[in-house]
């Protein structure tokens, strides 16, 4: 990425913190960092100041730093990483925002201690996930990339779902071939759930084989050019009662349903609840056990969820999955999952494959 989209994020979070009369913002989410600079270490700290931006790591990242951000002010930590930007900011006399929920108590109090009684320090949640939940083009386009991919790979597996199978020998080809495409690797574990296991939403693969007449819910994603794709596929092994095809067909209409409702100025909730409605009129509706969808990008859950109670305002350049489902305790699960893109209208799906009910 080029350093001047890193140069106009930094000036955004600058206009936020002002909104928050607070001079500097401390970044200790890997992920933010990332997003505001382009390191790619796994240790280090971002200081967002009036003039500069500070990006402190240790001797293991020092070349790494000097590659992927020569721009930034860049700090060696000595005592220890929270105690060195702790040290900088008393030095530097600003006041500092700082994400709670982004820090353990530990690090909180290193920091404090070295800064001083002087620093007024203040809380401030979400001002950088707020600006990850607007895409730019570049990162939809890596989003489609990583959900072209896992479309790819759910199309090659569901092609090896028999009777017999391990869910760990479909989870196995699962890595395997998200690597062989590219992927720098999975954005979760995948979840391969046969039988009564697939009313387990997030099961983890087992030594289970899968048998006849059974419901297997695969749900996968790849991690492409850094950003995640999140895709779930249900099938059915042998042919599928007429109860399997009602349930199916319910979810599928809560999928198109969401679909339907996902556009800019809605609230979040909105879509969730269209989805919960379609599931409710078919008496589905207490099986419907999570929230209808997830914004993915640089991690696979963030910024906005479509959910209960969640009155965020959608905007334009959102990346969301949309996947409501049903687990009916030791019987099976059905889930249905794509990533779309909020346009400045409506939506559009980024992941494409079919998703009409399979039997196998
Ligand atoms: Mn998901």
């Amino acid at each position: 990425m080029e350093v001047r989209v890193y140069a106009k994020r930094i000036e955004l979070v600058r206009a936020a913190l002002r909104a928050k009369r607070a001079e500097a913002l401390l970044v200790t989410h890997l992920p933010n960092i990332f997003y505001l600079t382009g390191f790619t270490g796994d240790s280090g700290f971002l200081l967002v100041e009036p003039e500069r931006t500070t990006l402190f790591t240790d001797g293991r990242f020092r070349v790494q730093a000097r590659a992927e951000a020569s721009w930034a002010n860049l700090v060696m930590q000595r005592a220890g990483l929270a105690a060195t930007v702790g040290a900088h900011i008393a030095r530097a006399k600003l006041s500092v925002a700082y994400c709670p929920s982004q820090l353990s108590l530990a690090t909180w109090q290193a920091a404090r201690h070295a800064a001083g009684s002087k620093v007024r320090w203040r809380a401030a949640e979400g001002i950088i996930e707020a600006l990850r939940a607007i895409k730019s083009p570049a990162e939809v386009a890596a989003i489609r990339a990583a959900g072209k991919v896992a479309c790819e790979v759910m199309h090659e597996v569901i092609a090896l779902v028999r009777p017999g199978v391990r869910e760990l020998d479909l989870a196995a080809e699962i890595g395997y071939r998200l690597r062989r495409k590219g992927a720098s690797g999975e954005s979760f574990e995948a979840i391969v759930a046969a039988g009564p296991r697939s009313a387990l939403p997030h099961a983890r693969p087992s030594e289970r084989r899968i048998g006849k007449n059974e419901l297997v819910v695969l749900d996968l994603g790849a991690i492409l050019r850094r950003y995640c794709s999140d895709l779930t596929r249900t099938v059915f092994v042998g042919r599928a009662p007429a109860r399997v095809k009602r349930w199916y067909r319910a979810v599928q209409n809560a999928h198109a349903a969401a679909c339907e409702a996902l556009r800019p100025g809605v609230r979040a909730q909105e879509v969730d609840r269209a989805a919960r409605q379609v599931l409710q009129r078919n008496g589905l509706g207490r099986f419907f056990v999570h929230s209808t969808g997830h914004g993915l990008g640089l991690e696979i859950h963030e910024a906005p969820r479509l959910g209960k109670g969640q009155a965020t305002l959608l905007q334009a350049g959102s990346v969301v999955t949309i996947e409501p489902g049903i687990y009916i305790e030791g019987v099976g699960g059905i889930r249905i999952e794509d990533d779309a893109r909020v346009t400045a209208d409506g939506s559009e799906l980024l992941t494409t494959l079919g998703r009409d009910l399979l039997e196998l």
